[in-house]
């Protein structure tokens, strides 16, 4: 979300001995600066339930959410454990894919896992 804006930069020349503007002109320069602007980010949860298969649910975060074995595994249990876990943190757009594909992949399988999506 970098978007390159071109801002006028107002450049006076120097005024003369006796106060008057020398009128050698004031010139106006554009320069372009990046001007940054944070994205609203949203965290992606998953929700514990009885009937998911543990290694379902490490294959979901291994598929979606480029975890490695340690790390899927590692999320999974800290929500089979606490009830949420966070599978990572995105931009709105992606944060909603990332539901749509995990929701949509769990009814395929007919297994009850919950995904949402919440502000940070
Ligand atoms: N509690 C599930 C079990 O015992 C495992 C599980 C973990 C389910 C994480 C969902 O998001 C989940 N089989």
């Amino acid at each position: 979300m970098n978007e390159m804006i071109a801002r006028p930069i107002l450049m006076q020349d120097e005024k003369n001995g006796d106060g008057d503007n020398a009128n050698r002109g004031t010139s106006v320069i554009t320069r372009t600066k990046p001007k940054t602007k944070k994205p609203n980010l949203y965290r992606v949860l998953l929700l514990n339930d009885d009937y998911t298969p543990m290694e379902f649910v490490i294959h979901i975060l291994e598929r979606f959410f480029q975890k490695d074995l340690e790390a899927a595994t590692r999320i999974m249990l800290h929500v089979h454990n606490h009830g949420v876990g966070e599978c990572g943190i995105f931009t709105y757009e992606v944060a909603e894919t990332k539901v749509s594909q995990v929701m949509d992949f769990a009814r395929q399988h007919q297994h009850p896992l919950q995904c949402v999506m919440e502000k940070k």
